[in-house]
């Protein structure tokens, strides 16, 4: 039998509202014993554990922000010792800080779990063979999809990304039947298989892709590539990973595993919980994560939840595709990159050299994205000295490197040559047509 979770994914809505009330209340006590944050923010408000009786009262408490994990930055927000804690994995912040988030053996437990649901739910089973390429290591896509295929009683293939070829015939070799990657990996990956004329020699089935936004016209691109039925699955490390939600058969939005997490729509400008249907930022509560739990918590994602039935019998609402981010992060090659980071990295190297004007231009040519950075430099190092002006531009290649761990071309253009804004300075320029 493979792994399905019916009693949880497809508990009655009203069971359900239970189940998550009473999760709510205590994880609210919970955090506000052990998370020094949440319990300031809760005094400041003059609340208490004890005025949060259910779901109805989920409004009434605080927002948390991806900037607390830098504040408390590495372990203050835990909510467990270290001692209890088995992993951490680890994501870009807003600024050189990377932020940590940390699991106890029940959270990778339920973590299991949901990537087992998830990949699932996307027609895979114990006699599956998944080859995970995303990266495992700090960030959270490897292992989680990884643990989540062992979960379900799969064969993993922990291949991690990159060396496409080695990839292929790994695939071709172990007769691999899912794949797990970026959708952009996964494109690149068929258009290898296409040049190389071995995708009759695949066992590819399924694919299970996310950690970054694709469309419609890419899935179908992909499946018709790779000759496979494509799915989505979405997450994000501070709540958990992937696994957070992920398509059904029905390809009709994504799940989220509401026994351990609540959605909810937010107006991104003024707080304000939105009714049913609209379009807003997506906020977070993890029930029954231990080591490192959040309380509506901002994920900055655009999105809207679906309250329809599902033609799959689960009873867990849907999100649809995230729509862009009420922040300026980037998905560059999967990795999240902030403007602010590189802001840093220029600032460092500066030494009067460059000037504050910089802009990052990203693209995507042959299903690769392009990551371009053109800083202008000072007038006084401005010169035809074109030696000096190269290694300026390998110490900033190296230091963004360093910084966000994917390169970047960087170009110094000459002063005043990037358009002066009238009003807000356009620092990124994104050709890229993902949504
Ligand atoms: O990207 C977790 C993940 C790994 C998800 C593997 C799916 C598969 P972070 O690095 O923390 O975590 O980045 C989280 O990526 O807030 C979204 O903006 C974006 N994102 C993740 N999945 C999707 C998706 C992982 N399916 C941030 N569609 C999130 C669109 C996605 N955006």
């Amino acid at each position: 039998m493979s792994y399905y979770q019916q009693n949880l994914e497809c508990m009655p809505r009203e069971e359900l509202r239970a189940l998550q009330s009473e999760r709510l209340c205590y994880q609210v006590k919970r955090c506000y014993e052990k998370v020094e944050c949440f319990r300031k923010r809760m005094d400041e408000m003059g609340l208490k554990p004890e005025d949060i009786h259910g779901v109805e009262d989920l409004h009434k408490l605080p927002f948390s922000y991806k900037n607390d994990l830098r504040d408390y930055y590495p372990y203050g927000l835990f909510a467990e010792p270290l001692t209890n804690i088995r992993r951490v994995h680890a994501s870009s912040g807003t600024t050189g800080k990377r932020i940590v988030v940390g699991y106890t053996q029940n959270d990778l437990d339920m973590w299991a779990d949901c990537v087992a649901r998830s990949l699932h739910a996307a027609g895979a089973g114990e006699d599956d063979i998944v080859q995970v390429s995303f990266g495992f290591g700090l960030f959270t896509g490897g292992f989680g999809l990884g643990s989540g295929a062992e979960r379900m009683g799969a064969m993993v293939v922990p291949m991690s990304s990159g060396n496409t070829a080695l990839q292929i015939q790994t695939m071709i070799d172990f007769k691999a039947t899912v794949l797990c990657c970026t959708p952009s990996y996964a494109m690149y990956i068929g258009e290898e298989v296409e040049k190389l004329g071995v995708k009759d020699q695949l066992s590819l089935k399924s694919g299970i892709f996310g950690a970054e936004p694709w469309t419609e016209s890419m899935r179908q691109e992909i499946e018709q590539k790779l000759g496979i039925k494509a799915y989505d699955i979405y997450g994000l490390s501070e709540v958990l990973g992937p696994g957070v939600s992920y398509e059904c058969e029905a390809q009709a939005g994504m799940h989220i595993c509401e026994d351990n997490f609540i959605a909810e729509i937010i107006d991104p400008d003024t707080g304000e919980v939105l009714p049913e249907g609209s379009s807003g930022e997506l906020v977070f509560t993890s029930l029954t994560k231990e080591g490192f739990p959040v309380i509506r918590y901002r994920t900055r994602d655009i999105c809207s939840l679906n309250h329809e039935p599902c033609a799959c019998g689960r009873t867990h609402i849907r999100m649809n595709k995230p729509q862009g981010r009420s922040d300026d992060m980037l998905i560059i090659r999967g990795v999240n990159v902030f403007p602010s980071q590189i802001e840093e990295v220029l600032l460092k190297v500066s030494g009067g050299q460059l000037t504050p004007n910089y802009q990052i231009v990203v693209d995507r040519v042959n299903n690769n994205d392009t990551f371009d950075v053109n800083v202008e430099m000072s007038e006084q190092f401005f010169s035809d000295d074109v030696k000096s002006i190269e290694k300026l531009e390998r110490s900033i290649t190296g230091e963004l490197r360093s910084m966000l761990g994917i390169s970047a071309k960087v170009h110094l253009v000459n002063p005043n040559s990037i358009a002066r804004s009238e009003g807000k300075a356009k620092r990124v320029i994104d050709n890229r047509k993902l949504r």
